[in-house]
């Protein structure tokens, strides 16, 4: 068995690099696809629910996959620097990547709303971090501008090298189902990773002739059929925080879930088009529904991601229960993030530890309090 070296290398024939590009890579990618056990007995529905939990990339989210290729390509072009827009991970990615390679890295994220393990990354590689008194789609202007004005390259989603590295994950799905999943699920914030899913599953049904929705037939990269469909691709965004399901930016998103804290989406229009390619639709969860899953997920099949992961699952339960989604069908969720990166949101709706003298007998009288019986 050769080594996984990350997905630039893995997938490079079907990536904007050529033989002589040097890959900036911490290899990521080839995370796990996990399947549900409990859960679905949990709810009595006949389904088959995945967790593509891309909290277990090099920094802890599925920002890895677009980084390790926008990072390559900006090194490729002679950047010296790199600048985001964040609500945390895309600078925990940034900052990561930068520092692999060498080059500096700025990042803006809004003052007091990014959670802790995120900002401590950011921190720790050594980027520079700007708190704005701003929100995301703040930041995201204002990167845009500078960009104009100073020599730095942009990793938001705007960059078109980060959905190229994103779509991978679609490839993996494919490989470890293996076929396309009836429905895909993740959360939508910028609205870059469910574009990249859809990118990713239609080039995995191309075959070189025939030109999806995204290229027209000018991409060079439709080489094998690794697929023969694609999923239903299912959207969703917080209460607070949902510009797509409203029709309009949203001034002040809300939501505990800070990752999609996001009014205003960058890749809105590719995000719609994919969902009606798809024959899917957008959905919305409220804080406490994201909170009550991730939670559940976390207790009932040992997986942590962070709030804003979990409103994949959220949405796909909600909808079984209206039988939107039918039984028999096969779901991933795209877990897009740790759980750890949020210690603060876990800490604070989970059971207190119990604190007891250091005696054999406290132990002992504790452990029969709580035995499952
Ligand atoms: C865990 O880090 O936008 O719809 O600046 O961190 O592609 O934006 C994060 C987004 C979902 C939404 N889950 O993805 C950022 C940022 C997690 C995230 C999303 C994000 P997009």
């Amino acid at each position: 068995m050769e080594r996984y070296n990350g997905l630039i290398d893995k997938y490079r024939d079907r990536l904007p690099a050529g033989a002589g590009t040097k890959i900036v890579s911490l290899n990521e990618g080839n995370t796990p696809l996990i399947e549900l056990e409990t859960l679905p007995r949990l709810i009595r529905k006949n389904v088959r629910i995945y967790g593509k939990f891309e909290g277990l990339n090099p920094t802890g989210s599925f920002k890895d996959r677009g980084m390790t290729m926008a990072v390559t390509k900006a090194v490729e072009s002679g950047a010296k620097a790199i600048i985001c827009a964040s609500t945390g991970n895309t600078s925990a990615a940034a900052a990561a990547y930068a520092a692999r390679a060498g080059i500096a890295c700025f990042v803006l994220i809004p003052e007091g709303k990014i959670a802790l393990g995120k900002l401590s990354q950011a921190m720790m590689h050594g980027s520079v971090v700007i708190q704005i008194r701003g929100n995301f789609d703040d930041g995201m202007r204002l990167v845009q501008e500078v960009a104009r004005t100073t020599p730095v390259n942009i990793v938001n989603s705007i960059n078109p090298y980060r959905l190229q590295g994103q779509k991978t994950i679609a490839f993996e799905v494919i490989e470890a189902l293996p076929d396309a999943p009836d429905y895909h699920a993740l959360p939508v914030g910028n609205a870059g990773n469910i574009t990249a899913h859809w990118i990713g599953y239609s080039e995995a049904v191309c075959e070189n002739t025939r030109a999806c929705a995204f290229c027209a037939g000018k991409c060079s990269f439709h080489r094998a059929k690794i697929a023969t469909r694609r999923p239903i691709m299912l959207g969703y965004q917080a209460s607070g925080a949902a510009p797509i399901l409203r029709g309009r930016p949203v001034e002040n998103p809300e939501t505990v879930a800070t990752a999609i804290r996001i009014g205003n989406p960058v890749s809105w229009q590719q995000a719609v088009a994919a969902q009606q390619e798809s024959g899917g639709w957008f959905g919305e969860c409220t804080d406490g529904e994201i909170l009550h899953v991730q939670k559940l997920l976390a207790q009932t099949e040992g997986v942590f991601c962070e709030p804003a992961s979990a409103i994949s699952l959220a949405g796909v339960l909600k909808d079984l229960e209206l039988g939107k989604i039918g039984e028999g069908s096969t779901i991933v969720c795209t877990l897009t993030g740790h759980g750890l990166k949020d210690p603060d949101t876990a800490i604070a709706q989970s059971a207190k530890p119990l604190t007891v003298d250091a005696e054999r007998a406290e132990i002992e009288r504790v452990i029969r309090e709580n035995l499952k019986t």
